[in-house]
């Protein structure tokens, strides 16, 4: 028995070694189990309460236009929020179980939805870098070793894309108004810089799931690779519009072949993911009331299956 338990371990280590997928019905350790367990339900509940704070701003969009987008974006995030309980549940994990953890508080999702969007310039700050991050992250999930997750991530990725550039669309739109308009998209990017730094979660030397998940190709980069590609990616994009970046201590450093910049506040991080953010209250009162409210539709659709199952 044990000798078994040996041989599929090496089994499963030479298939990841080899960069193969690993599929639900194969043979995987328990840790990896519980692990991937972990990250796709706390993705999955990023996405659905990722819904609120733009949610708020579709009925006040300054445009039909707009207004048309931004309900086709958080339309998407659901999507996303459906693709990933989807993954989830092939490892053994039923979908009711994890909403319940959502919606009591006990299961985390990402610290960035538990700031507020204050003004217009927040959704366009949002969709280019809290998208933005978000694809500079789920783009390597793209290869991660568990199929239905690196699968669910390339349809996700594919339209992150488009929200990253309806963000910074909105951004540059605004860099191009009046005085009054550009201010406000300044005071956007200085309240969502340093929390969508955030996301990429600890520093690499705090961060205690990376080092293992490495090893098991979920993660391909680490938290700070990936953040330090962000500070690249996103500078020039706000040059480019005449935004100020709001960290002193921002600076190119030629030889590393990146900027340099400021301390994050870590402080602020591990409040907000203990639960006491600005909004960690509000978001989880309005996810439960949208659970309460979407009661009747979840009784209906399951007394329309049952009917349909007594007449076959
Ligand atoms: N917020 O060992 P570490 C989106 C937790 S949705 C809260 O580095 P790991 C979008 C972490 O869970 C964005 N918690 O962990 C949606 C762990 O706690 P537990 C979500 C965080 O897993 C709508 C502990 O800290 N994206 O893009 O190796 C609209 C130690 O961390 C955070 C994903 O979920 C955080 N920021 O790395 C627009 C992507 N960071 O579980 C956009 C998939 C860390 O031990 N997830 N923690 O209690 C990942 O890639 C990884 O899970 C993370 C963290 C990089 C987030």
């Amino acid at each position: 028995m044990i000798e078994t338990q040996q041989h599929l371990r090496e089994e499963f280590d030479a298939y990841v070694a080899a960069d193969k997928k690993i599929e639900p019905k194969d043979w995987m350790p328990d840790a990896y189990r519980k692990t991937l367990i972990r990250q796709i339900s706390q993705h999955a509940h990023s996405e659905i309460v990722g819904m609120l704070p733009e949610g708020k701003w579709i009925t006040r969009a300054p445009s039909l236009q707009r207004k048309a987008i931004l309900l086709a974006k958080v339309q998407d995030e659901a999507g996303h929020g459906l693709y990933l309980y989807s993954a989830a549940e092939t490892l053994g994990v039923d979908r009711a179980d994890l909403v319940d953890d959502l919606l009591s508080g006990k299961a985390k999702y990402s610290s960035i939805f538990n700031y507020p969007s204050l003004t217009w310039a927040d959704i366009g700050a949002i969709g280019w870098l809290v998208d933005g991050a978000a694809i500079m992250n789920q783009v390597p999930l793209c290869r991660c070793s568990y199929g239905p997750y690196a699968r669910a991530m390339t349809r996700v990725c594919k339209e992150e894309s488009f929200h990253q550039r309806q963000g910074y669309s909105i951004m540059m739109q605004l860099m191009k108004g009046t005085d009054a308009q550009k201010e406000m998209a300044q005071d956007a990017l200085n309240r969502w810089w340093w929390p969508s730094l955030m996301m990429f979660g600890p520093s690499d030397s705090e961060s205690m799931h990376s080092s293992q998940n490495m090893k098991w190709n979920i993660k391909r980069f680490s938290n700070d690779e990936l953040r330090q590609r962000m500070v690249d990616m996103t500078v020039p994009q706000a040059e480019c519009i005449g935004l100020k970046m709001p960290d002193p201590d921002l600076k190119w450093n030629e030889e590393k072949g990146g900027h340099d910049f400021g301390e994050i506040d870590w402080t602020e991080f591990y409040d907000v993911i203990a639960g006491n953010g600005i909004c960690n209250k509000e978001r989880l009162e309005d996810r439960n009331k949208a659970h309460d409210d979407g009661e009747w539709v979840r009784d209906a659709a399951v007394a329309y299956s049952e009917k349909r199952n007594a007449n076959t």
